[in-house]
């Protein structure tokens, strides 16, 4: 468990878009006061994705922002990430944190409250509960949880480790959700697709910390 690095309420998460980059929407959001970023590549070769995650460390690093790794455990070691982020079908938090060590932060996805208690119990330091609603950002969507299946999924699970709901969220969503007990929210494509991306930031940025 990391005890150094505090899990931030709100984790921004970037995506393969056609019109902009990792880094672009990385810079963006640095800018605009996010200081939790999902590096979320998907579909690109191994060394583009490596030279994606270098760029974006660098300016993580100009603004002080923890970059988290999606799904790749080995290029969240080589360029030093401040931790990983795995899903059902990769790696295991086990393996990751032999690889990685104590130090770093460790997120796993879950969709039910005995998935949280396996994450927890393998040594995550947060968890990904999701999908809140459809979301066409994420393949292979698990069942939608939807706002009442929240309050009961953290009850039963009782976790000690934060735990930050994902998927479909919308301004709208976030004080119901901060409202079910869940300890942040995660966000893509309501920032990435908005026109108005700073202000999508700003907006999201407002209402979580305000309701955290
Ligand atoms: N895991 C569950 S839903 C999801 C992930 C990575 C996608 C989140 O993106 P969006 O665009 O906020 O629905
Ligand atoms: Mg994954």
């Amino acid at each position: 468990m990391n005890s150094k690095i505090y899990i931030s309420h709100f984790h921004y998460l970037t995506q393969d878009l056609p019109d902009i980059s990792h880094q672009q929407l990385a810079q963006i959001a640095c800018e605009n006061g996010i200081r939790w970023i999902q590096l979320r590549v998907k579909n690109k070769p191994y060394d583009e994705w490596l030279q994606i995650s270098k760029d974006v460390k660098i300016i993580c690093d100009r603004f002080q922002t923890i970059l988290i790794i999606n799904d790749n455990i080995e290029i969240a070691k080589e360029i030093d990430a401040h931790g990983v982020h795995l899903g059902k079908e990769d790696k295991s938090i086990k393996e990751a944190r032999k690889i990685l060590g104590s130090e770093k932060i460790i997120g796993g996805t879950a969709n039910s409250a005995a998935d949280i208690l396996k994450l927890q119990d393998d040594g995550a330091d947060y968890v990904g509960l999701g999908p809140f609603r459809f979301t066409s950002t994420k393949e292979n969507l698990s069942m939608i949880i939807g706002l009442d299946g929240y309050s009961p999924i953290l009850q039963s699970s009782n976790s000690s480790i934060p735990i930050i709901a994902i998927g479909g969220i919308t301004i709208e969503d976030v004080k119901p959700l901060m409202n079910t007990g869940v300890y942040g929210i995660a966000v893509s494509s309501a920032i990435n697709l908005a026109d108005n991306k700073e202000e999508a930031i700003h907006e999201f940025l407002g209402n979580v910390i305000f309701h955290s």
